[in-house]
């Protein structure tokens, strides 16, 4: 199969993006920590930066808990070798978004109506990615070098595969500037999440990352489903409850539990991994939500197939809505943004707490990272 390598975009963004971040320096080292950084402090969200985006507070919404509309037509279709692993949701009505000043974009809080799907209970795993790439020799977005005719002026030094991976500083640091734990890492792929050094070996059953949009997108034409709508993919993470905090209720640790892979500590130096995974866990590590769905909250991000506009929910259809026909991003006019979901393993409280089922992410569709990954849908036969 032809590598896929045919978006006018490319890399274009992320690199262009990032060396706009790095202000074209050759050496983004030169941004060094300080040498007494003021103790952290959650930041506005109009300080936000556009890789983890907005902060926020919990959402504080009224314990005044109803229960999600049930289908009142039709019935589940009969399980197929093509649904193994996914779950039914039934055709319904939800309360999608959140009336949260924090959290702009997920206003208005609308009630909208889906028909039925499946969906996968799962993130993909880097052994269903595997099984893909196989099939098909598809090579990743990552895994392909950015031509230097889409990138006039750039160093030829950083025109080489690679993608964006985490590092933490060794130090508190202000949360201002996510140039202070994001790099651009040579040799970055979904086998190599970290870089050349790192492996996936012993990953077989984590959520594959260091996927860009059009990697999802081959992926799920290629299993025969496609990627979630922003309102397929809430609806599935709240599993049947209204109006909750979490995925699993209104309380953060019931029992005294982690019930997701996110980001306990001092963000982004000091991870004390109370929930007992520093960076991506096996899928199904923590319970799932009253759809059978496993890691709806962080883990990983997860590609939805709406266009981000901030503004989206005042002009959603009120049934199957399929999300803007364009793409805007205050914070970064001019990049084309997919939606990201569900919040990740750097999700924390004192920054991007976003493992909420209202909360909003998006990314530039060529861009992967090591905390972004994916899961796919099925229309019924
Ligand atoms: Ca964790
Ligand atoms: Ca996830």
């Amino acid at each position: 199969m032809k590598p896929v390598k045919n978006l006018a975009l490319g890399h274009a963004v992320l690199v262009s993006c990032v060396f706009s971040l790095w202000g074209c320096q050759e050496n983004p080292k030169s941004l060094t920590t300080e040498s007494n950084p003021p103790k952290p402090e959650p930041i506005s969200v109009a300080a936000a930066p556009a890789l983890c985006d907005p902060p926020s507070r919990p959402l504080g919404l009224a314990a005044n808990i109803s229960t999600e509309t049930k289908s009142t037509s039709g019935s589940e279709p009969k399980p197929t070798k093509a649904t193994e692993g996914m779950s039914w949701i039934a055709p319904g009505k939800f309360w999608m978004g959140a009336d949260d000043s924090t959290m702009p974009d997920a206003r208005p809080v609308r009630e909208i109506e889906l028909s039925g799907y499946w969906i996968d209970q799962t993130e993909v795993t880097n052994r269903q990615y595997e099984a893909f790439v196989k099939a098909t020799g598809y090579k990743t977005v990552a895994e392909i070098a950015p031509k230097a005719e889409d990138y006039p002026g750039a160093d030829p030094k950083l025109l080489v595969p690679g993608s964006v991976v985490f590092t933490p500083p060794a130090a508190e640091v202000p949360l201002d500037d996510f140039l202070q734990w994001w790099r651009w890492q040579p040799g970055a792929d979904w086998r190599h999440p970290e870089g050349p050094e790192s492996s996936i070996a012993d990953r077989m059953d984590h959520p594959v990352v260091q996927i860009a949009y059009e990697d999802a997108i081959a992926y799920a034409k290629w299993a025969g489903k496609r990627l979630p709508t922003e309102a397929e993919w809430e609806r599935a993470s709240r599993g049947g409850l209204e109006r909750q905090k979490y995925v699993w209720g209104d309380e953060l640790n019931p029992s005294g539990k982690w019930m997701s892979n996110n980001w306990q500590g001092g963000f982004p130096n000091a991870n004390s991994k109370v929930d007992g995974f520093y960076s991506t866990a096996p899928v199904k590590s923590y319970p799932a939500n009253g759809f059978g769905l496993f890691d709806m909250s962080a883990n990983v991000w997860e590609w939805c197939s709406d266009w981000y506009r901030p503004d989206a929910y005042k002009n959603f259809s009120a049934k199957d809505p399929k999300g803007p026909a364009d793409s805007f991003d205050p914070q970064e006019p001019g990049v084309p943004k997919r939606v990201h979901r569900g919040g990740s393993f750097l999700c924390s409280d004192l920054y991007c707490i976003r493992y909420l089922p209202a909360a909003r992410g998006k990314g530039a569709i060529d861009s992967g990272a090591n905390h972004l990954g994916f899961r796919c849908v099925k229309d019924p036969d």
